[in-house]
């Protein structure tokens, strides 16, 4: 981590009152346990900070308030810090050129600088690891709130450390969590226990499973397919999983027919899928990418792109 840049972050805090953080649309534990985690680190270790988590909530989490009785003069005076949001078009506040400082802290590569400063940390498996590493390089104290929400996003950015930017720093960043009090049975539970219903989705939706010769498998549920389970898109996203883990399936792709777009996820354990999400409206990690499609008949083109990139050899 670019240690100007920490003490920078540092400074800016200090600077100002007022303290927005935004995270991404649709935010998944990483970009709510960043959010909060980050929220509960400044307050913590600064009084009289005003910090407001703006945005979507995966919880119904009320703490630090949302945007509701945030004032356009609030936000003209604040500084807002993103978190785990690679691209601006992602972020989940309307008013963020309103602001009169930004800092980005992410982990996605930086492909769209759009605050007046970042740290961004493109190795690390999760933006909590980004967060924890900044406070202790900075020497701020993360309290037992701060250490659960950062924890949640670190086992679910990492797979439960399985996925293949899990490092040593990884493993030290969640023993430090566990240290300042992160209870790893609640978590694992919350996170991980789900239900027969989902269990039951996600079995059928890897029912619907094709497999390319080169060893890409796709899943695409349709809008129709979704009928009757009563699922967020979150939930539907679970069928994503499903598909890891498997000598044959060198690269995984999900296609979610949604009421506004198409959303697709691409996972490989080898290849750059990003290079692919950057063609089709999207981008993300090397390895874990996200895109979108305009209609159902490009998904053969996708997939066309991800075959290439196995024939190709690209690791
Ligand atoms: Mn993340």
């Amino acid at each position: 981590m670019n240690k100007h840049a920490a003490k920078l972050l540092l400074k800016k805090i200090k600077e100002h009152q007022n303290i927005i953080i935004v995270k991404h649309k649709m935010p998944d534990w990483d970009a709510q346990g960043s959010a909060l985690g980050m929220a509960n680190i400044i307050a913590e270790n600064f009084k009289n900070k005003n910090v407001f988590v703006v945005g979507e909530r995966l919880t119904k989490d009320e703490t630090f308030l949302p945007e509701t009785s945030l004032t356009d003069e609030f936000v003209s005076q604040a500084l807002i810090i993103t978190v785990d949001t690679g691209n601006k078009a992602r972020l989940d506040f309307d008013r963020f050129d309103m602001a009169r400082e930004s800092f980005k802290v992410d982990h996605h590569l930086n492909v769209d600088p759009y605050a007046t400063n970042d740290i961004v940390v493109e190795d690390a498996i999760a933006c909590t690891q980004v967060v924890v590493l900044w406070a202790q390089l900075m020497k701020l104290k993360i309290n037992k709130t701060a250490a659960h929400n950062l924890y949640l996003g670190l086992i679910t950015d990492s797979g439960r450390f399985l996925f293949p930017r899990t490092d040593e720093v990884t493993f030290r960043v969640a023993a430090s969590l566990i240290e300042a009090g992160a209870d790893l049975k609640a978590a694992h539970d919350f996170i991980f226990v789900s239900s027969l219903k989902m269990r039951k989705w996600t079995n059928f939706a890897f029912s619907k499973l094709q497999l390319t010769k080169h060893g890409v498998g796709y899943i695409v549920i349709t809008k129709a397919d979704q009928d009757g389970w009563g699922l967020e898109y979150s939930e539907v996203k679970s069928a994503l999983g499903t598909m890891a883990g498997m000598d044959e399936i060198k690269i995984w792709a999900l296609v979610v027919e949604l009421d506004d777009m198409i959303k697709v996820s691409l996972r490989s354990r080898d290849f750059s899928v990003n290079e692919v999400a950057e063609k089709f409206e999207g981008g993300g990690h090397r390895l874990a990418s996200g895109a979108q499609l305009s209609s159902l008949t490009d998904v053969s083109k996708l997939v066309k792109a991800l075959d290439k990139l196995i024939v190709k050899g690209e690791k």
